[in-house]
């Protein structure tokens, strides 16, 4: 029955790259001739696109609420751009000719809007509106969420029928101590803080962690003129061959003022030290019973295909992984979440729903290096695409860049940007950018989009 749920709502926590899927799949159902349910968006920023959002702004923002925002400037894409293609909606589509594989921030921003910019997405979402404390009533079994207006400084309730959890999970420092540092002279702070590479010029910088905050944070510092980088691991380190003025080191042990001492005996004297430590899975606004606790892993425990929560599946999670795969597998969770809000769904029981569970988690267990990692995530994005009509994509080629690209990077930290590969939803081959990454200082969508303009005018005449 198409009508058959108009009468709800549907409360959706942020308008990031999740959030906007979310209502995306809704948009999709509704040109099908289905009754839309009252949809929601909470989003505590002034504008959508969660992380691609950037801020210049740390530590709180304009209403004094926590920053979400921990991305920063001369980010480019850690990946390639065809692992993450939206398959209902192309970079062709957007872009209207080739782009190279690894765009800058606003180029990946632009696209994310694209599709939903073309609906009327924005009338659902309440923006500078932060969810503060949810409740579940067991007898109306509906959610009552308190929010705060920021702009009119306003509390008001809302009571809804299911709730989207699609408020990230890399904003919340992880911020480790080590003996000595509350007397270290320099600047000391988190990735998540960190706005750009242009202050640590001529400096010796110190980066604590062995993961991508780490690896992109201390490129582009060399990239941008740091003196040295040096990179801090505590299990593994990253390991590949670091052009001069790169390097790995154990763990820190502890500071005595400006010098850092290291695991193996070296002491080295630093002007910064950048913990790259990862993020907490932060929900202040969830009650215990309601809360996903987990580490930043490709499985969170308690969430049924890995977005349903199991004890109370109205209550949804979308982008809680770990994630190789990101735009397309958000899309992916929305559909399915999507057709579960809708009963378009049928759920097995909650004891079927665990098994289902825990044969993830045991899978996930046993994964032993970065190649089972992708194939993980790869089977996960199959489980999904095979439970809902969200455009079906070649997950296996996908999963083959995922392979080439760790493969790039190992081969050349400096280089790998350069490469280009080939879409799975269009088939067109990446262009190469006019200026190879190490030279390019600009990262605005204009200097990335003009000179291409250029070429083309060049080619018609
Ligand atoms: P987010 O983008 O974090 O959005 C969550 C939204 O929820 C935010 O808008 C926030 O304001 C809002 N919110 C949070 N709490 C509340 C509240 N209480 N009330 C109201 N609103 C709230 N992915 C890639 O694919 N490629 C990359 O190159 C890449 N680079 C990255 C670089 C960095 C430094 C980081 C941290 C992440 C990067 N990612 C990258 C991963 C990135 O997290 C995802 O691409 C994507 O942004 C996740 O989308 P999301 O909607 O789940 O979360
Ligand atoms: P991330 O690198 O910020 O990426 C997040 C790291 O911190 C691990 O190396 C871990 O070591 C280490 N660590 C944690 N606690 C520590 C402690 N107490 N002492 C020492 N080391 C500690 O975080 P994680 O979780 O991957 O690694 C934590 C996300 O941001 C990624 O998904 C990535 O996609 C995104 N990102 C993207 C880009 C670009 O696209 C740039 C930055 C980040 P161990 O021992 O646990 O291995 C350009």
């Amino acid at each position: 029955n198409k009508n058959s749920m108009k009468d709800k709502r549907i409360g959706i926590i942020g308008a990031g790259p999740s959030g906007l899927a979310q209502i995306r799949a809704f948009e999709a159902l509704k040109e099908q001739g289905y009754a839309m349910p009252e949809i929601i968006c909470f989003e505590k920023q002034d504008n959508w696109g969660g992380m691609w959002n950037y801020s210049w702004r740390t530590g709180v923002g304009k209403y004094g609420e926590p920053l979400h925002g921990s991305m920063y400037k001369y980010l480019w894409s850690n990946g390639p751009k065809e692992c993450l293609e939206f398959s209902d909606y192309s970079f062709d589509e957007h872009f209207k000719k080739p782009i190279s594989s690894y765009p800058p921030r606003p180029v990946l921003f632009d696209y994310i809007q694209g599709r939903i910019k073309k609906s009327n997405a924005r009338d659902y979402i309440r923006f500078d509106t932060t969810v503060r404390w949810v409740s579940f009533d067991e007898n109306s079994k509906k959610f009552n969420v308190i929010l705060d207006d920021l702009k009119i400084d306003k509390t008001y309730s809302e009571e809804l029928d299911y709730l989207v959890v699609a408020s990230g999970h890399f904003s919340t420092p992880n911020m480790p101590y080590f003996k000595g540092i509350e007397n270290f002279p320099g600047t000391v702070m988190h990735a998540h803080d960190f706005r750009g590479a242009d202050q640590f010029k001529d400096r010796n910088i110190l980066l604590i962690g062995s993961s991508y905050s780490a690896e992109d944070i201390g490129v582009q510092c060399y990239k941008h003129g740091a003196k040295s980088v040096t990179l801090s691991y505590r299990s593994n380190p990253i390991g590949i061959e670091w052009p001069e003025g790169i390097k790995e080191l154990p763990m820190v042990t502890h500071f005595e003022g400006d010098t850092a001492f290291f695991k193996d005996g070296t002491t080295e004297v630093y002007d910064a030290v950048i913990m790259c430590t990862g993020y907490q899975h932060k929900f202040p606004f969830l009650p215990d019973e309601l809360r996903l606790k987990t580490k930043n892993n490709l499985f969170p425990d308690n969430l049924y295909k890995g977005i349903l929560f199991n004890a109370l599946p109205q209550l949804i999670y979308l982008g809680m992984q770990d994630q190789y795969y990101t735009f397309n597998m958000f899309d992916a969770q929305a559909w399915l979440a999507r057709d579960f809000m809708m009963n378009r769904l049928t759920l097995p029981k909650e004891t079927e729903r665990r098994m289902d569970i825990d044969k993830w988690l045991d899978r996930n267990n046993k994964l032993e290096n970065s190649l089972d990692n992708v194939d993980f995530q790869s089977d996960y994005i199959k489980d999904l695409l095979s439970l809902s009509d969200y455009p079906h994509f070649n997950v296996d080629k996908v999963a083959e860049m995922f392979k080439e690209w760790l493969q790039d990077k190992e081969e050349n930290i400096l280089t790998y940007r350069d490469k280009t590969y080939q879409s799975v939803v269009t088939g067109t081959m990446a262009s190469q950018h006019h200026t190879e990454w190490m030279d390019e200082l600009d990262d605005s969508k204009e200097r990335y989009l003009y000179q291409g303009e250029q070429e083309e005018v060049l080619q018609d005449n």
